[in-house]
């Protein structure tokens, strides 16, 4: 065979070359064998010399022809196997599947609900106060009228540190700070950690309560009655009933513990028939201890008790959060389970 026909024949028979190749690295291996320097029509433009030199020009614009059918077919082939590759990978991804949410932070329902009770206060003109975790023994005990010896110290299964310094066990160590910082009139919430020798289903050693204070002159029950009950009103809502019961707390007198009507069932005990779940069929939920400061923590602050009288109350803030939440198990609050936490609104 003549060598212009040889030159004519070379893109048919690339053409059948790459109707069996498969991959890039076949694909490459074909422009190689045709286009490469030592490849088909390399040789072929060898033999240009063996022609007249009539022929050659004819030669030489085949040959350009022939090189730029070549470089379309295997251009032509490179966009197909591209083509292929991006059908095959779409094949096999749903594109309608939603994107991956970014997750916001989210604050923990403890955090909540201890902002929530000091907003409701700091409306009603109270201010936050706060002080060290760990405690002296005369601003956890002494002062709040449980001398030594007395048995609330070992109700309260205090951590000690030594002798006379401790983990607080209630936040009442805050307002005797600020009672002894300052005169009266005050109003102050004291929100934070504390700490006991307590650990099972429904109690951990650390906890977090809220506890309250008001001193002014002629500061009566009537007044603790009224603000605890716009309290837990602005909580949990208008309908919410309050009731009142004699209690005892060393620094307090008297004391009482509040009461409100169950929130699940909305005090009346039985959701269709069954026992409510959450107040055990009574219709109530204790929820806050409370009462008139005693004198002898006044007198032990520097007050005069004949001068000024104040209220005092304090919460668990887990049981707020557990409450207004639905939270069966006290413990989730402490296990960083990221899909417990981030489910809270903020
Ligand atoms: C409670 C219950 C009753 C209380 C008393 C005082 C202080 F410092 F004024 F004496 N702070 N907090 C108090 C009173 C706390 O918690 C259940």
């Amino acid at each position: 065979m003549d060598l212009l026909a040889q030159l004519n024949g070379l893109p048919g028979e690339l053409e059948e070359r790459l109707r069996k190749v498969a991959g890039d690295a076949d694909l490459e291996a074909a422009r190689v064998d045709f286009l490469g320097r030592k490849g088909r029509l390399a040789e072929l433009m060898s033999h240009l010399r063996d022609l007249s030199p009539a022929e050659r020009p004819a030669f030489g614009q085949a040959a350009n022809a022939v090189k730029q059918r070549m470089t379309e077919l295997l251009d032509e082939r490179k966009a197909l196997q591209e083509q292929e590759r991006e059908a095959a990978f779409l094949a096999g991804f749903d594109c309608s599947l939603p994107g991956r949410t970014l997750w916001n932070g989210s604050l923990h329902p403890i955090t909540l609900a201890m902002e929530e009770v000091c907003s409701v206060f700091r409306s009603m003109g109270y201010e936050i106060a706060g002080g060290p975790e760990v405690e002296t023994d005369f601003n956890c005990f002494e002062a709040l009228n449980m001398p030594p010896e007395h048995p609330a110290r070992d109700m309260q299964d205090t951590l000690y540190i030594n002798d006379k310094v401790l983990l607080r066990a209630h936040t009442s160590c805050v307002q005797v700070r600020t009672m002894m910082n300052r005169r009266p009139p005050l109003a102050i919430i004291g929100p934070g950690k504390v700490y006991r020798r307590d650990s099972d289903v429904t109690h951990t050693p650390m906890f977090h309560q809220i506890e309250g204070l008001l001193v002014d002159r002629h500061v009566t029950m009537a007044d603790l009655r009224g603000t605890l009950t716009a309290f837990l009103r602005a909580v949990f809502g208008g309908s919410t009933r309050v009731r009142f019961r004699p209690s005892f707390f060393p620094f307090t007198e008297p004391s009482v513990e509040v009461d409100m009507s169950c929130a699940q069932c909305g005090g009346r005990g039985h959701i269709d028939g069954q026992p409510c779940r959450v107040c055990k069929g009574s219709g109530w939920l204790e929820i806050l201890g409370s009462g008139m400061v005693d004198p002898a923590v006044f007198r032990s602050v520097g007050y005069d008790p004949d001068e000024v009288s104040g209220f005092a109350f304090g919460l668990g803030v887990e049981r707020i959060a557990m409450l207004k939440y639905g939270l069966t198990d006290l413990r989730m609050n402490f296990e960083n389970d990221i899909r417990f936490l981030h489910q809270f609104p903020v």
